[in-house]
């Protein structure tokens, strides 16, 4: 393990106005997303869409890493160039998703534990060998009045952990995403309690596994309201709430916070990480995004599948690059949203 190098890489990755593109939908969720705009889930139409996605001039000003499914890490564009020499060109650095997916806990109905560590040494030394300089792991916790489980937390902990030590291993960043799902009625204290506790079992575990803190990324959710609660809190409550808990969780060493988005509208994404900037507190690391939703779902809708769409399209997903690279500075306004 080099840490000069990881350290350099998670640096680069949320660098100053920067975030990470998530674009690695695995083929199952892309050819869902695909179907339900009525676009031919094919292989073909993938390449198109990503390709539309990574060739955005200037798109290196505010991604600063883009999250790769294995498909399109050996992929082409369809102008002939590797994804991931088009992403270099950009000074975005390639990264890979990892994980093979939550699977059901067993003896816990309801719940998931992330699965993937087999084989995962050698796959990383492939991975790097391809361009890959960061990976990607996610695990989800539901809520509900008895949910999640310890049995949840320990379980998904470990995994996280274990692939994050194998990735410092082959000298590529982990980005280290536990994910409290927003589906639920549950109140912001609620997803704050459970947050705390995901993240704070999360920590212990990689401190376990000898990962060093200067070369992760953390990728966590939110504290906020479930999607069907009542009263919603509104967006500095979120922020508030969001910097209380990883204030009491995340050690300063730690060099990145890329947010994911996990079902929040572009917008509010977008405001919740802006408004994290003017909360009045100091925040020892970069906080920015690491979005899939919330920076790709206009630009599908309006690409559709049809070429002719390619050029709106992009400067659809530009502008909401633009957007939260300006928001991870503080510097993002309503105003600003409606000029462009
Ligand atoms: C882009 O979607 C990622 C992969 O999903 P699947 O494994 O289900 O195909 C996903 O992990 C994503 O990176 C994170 O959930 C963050 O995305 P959002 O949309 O929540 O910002």
């Amino acid at each position: 393990m080099n840490i000069d190098t990881l350290q350099a890489t998670a640096r680069a990755m949320v660098a100053p106005g920067k975030g990470i593109l998530a674009m690695d939908e695995s083929s199952p969720t892309c050819n869902k997303r695909f179907e339900a705009l009525g676009i031919p889930a094919t292989i073909e139409m993938r390449r198109e869409y990503r390709t539309m996605l990574v060739s955005s001039p200037g798109l290196g000003e505010y991604i600063g890493g883009a999250i790769l499914f294995d498909e399109t890490l050996r992929d082409q564009t369809t102008d002939g160039k590797s994804f991931v020499d088009v992403l270099n060109a950009q000074d975005i650095v390639p990264g890979i998703k990892v994980d093979t997916g939550a699977k059901d806990l067993a003896l816990h109905p309801g719940e998931k534990v992330t699965e993937g560590l087999d084989g995962l040494g050698p796959r990383l030394a492939e991975y790097h060998e391809l361009g890959a300089r960061f990976a990607k792991w996610r695990a989800v916790y539901a809520i509900s009045d008895a949910l999640p489980s310890q049995a949840c937390f320990s379980a998904n902990a470990h995994g996280l952990a274990r692939y994050a030590a194998l990735c410092q291993a082959h000298d590529i960043v982990p980005i280290v995403e536990p994910e409290v799902l927003i589906d639920g009625s549950h109140s912001i204290e609620r997803s704050f309690q459970v947050t705390q506790h995901a993240q704070q079992t999360v920590f212990e575990a990689l401190a376990d596994q000898g990962v060093d803190l200067r070369g992760i990324v953390l990728k966590p959710s939110m504290v906020i309201s479930g999607a069907e609660a009542n009263n919603r809190a509104g967006v500095d409550e979120v922020a508030r709430e969001t910097l209380r808990c990883l204030l009491s969780t995340v050690p300063p060493a730690v060099p990145g916070i890329a947010f994911l988005s996990g079902g929040q509208s572009d917008e509010e994404a977008t405001m919740h990480l802006n408004a994290m900037h003017h909360a009045g507190v100091a925040l020892p690391w970069a906080v920015t995004f690491s979005y899939g939703r919330a920076l790709q779902a206009a630009a599908m809708t309006t690409w559709a599948g049809q070429s002719g769409n390619v050029d709106s399209a992009r400067a659809i997903a530009f502008h909401r690059a633009r957007m939260n690279g300006v928001a991870a500075l503080g510097e993002y306004s309503p105003e600003l949203e409606k000029a462009a």
